[in-house]
């Protein structure tokens, strides 16, 4: 199999409202592989780096704000297309126009609580990954379940 790996992060909110079992078993029963987990609060700063690509839209200040106003969950998540389909388990941006049985859609309300982020393809899996862990944070291991996975 082609294995990627893409960033994944439950924003505050998601953290808050206890999703965060819900969410992880959505892509470990998919049958994605986890290499990277843990529990942060960025700062503002590294916030505004994360969503630099987002700099002039007029909501890149509170959605700064916001991100950085407590525990993230940032993990790796490996596969084969992994990033791509990774982004349609979590749903359209806007809650109100994710498709039921999506993240977002089963879970969220209004966009600016839609309580998870994704890589939105290999450019940007590369640099959050960078951005969120170090090369050692990364675990590199054989899941038992891959043959019956992958075949
Ligand atoms: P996505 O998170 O689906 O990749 P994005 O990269 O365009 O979406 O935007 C990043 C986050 O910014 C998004 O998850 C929520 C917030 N956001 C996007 N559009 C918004 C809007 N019109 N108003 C408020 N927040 C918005
Ligand atoms: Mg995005």
């Amino acid at each position: 199999a082609e294995m990627e790996r893409t960033f994944i992060a439950i924003k505050p909110d998601g953290v808050q409202r206890g999703l965060i079992s819900e969410i992880v078993s959505r892509f470990e029963r998919k049958g994605y592989k986890l290499v990277a987990i843990k529990l942060v609060v960025p700062s503002k700063q590294f916030a505004e780096k994360h969503y630099h690509d987002l700099k002039e839209r007029p909501f890149f200040n509170g959605l700064c704000d916001f991100l950085s106003s407590g525990p993230v969950l940032a993990m790796v998540w490996e596969g084969e297309g992994v990033i791509k389909y990774g982004r349609k388990l979590i749903g359209a941006t806007d809650p109100s126009k994710s498709e039921p049985g999506t993240i977002r859609g089963d879970l969220a309300v209004v966009v600016g609580r839609n309580i998870i982020h994704g890589s939105d393809g290999p450019e940007t899996a590369k640099d959050e990954i960078a951005l969120w862990f170090q090369p050692k944070e990364l675990v590199s291991y054989t899941s038992n379940e891959e043959k019956w996975i992958y075949g």
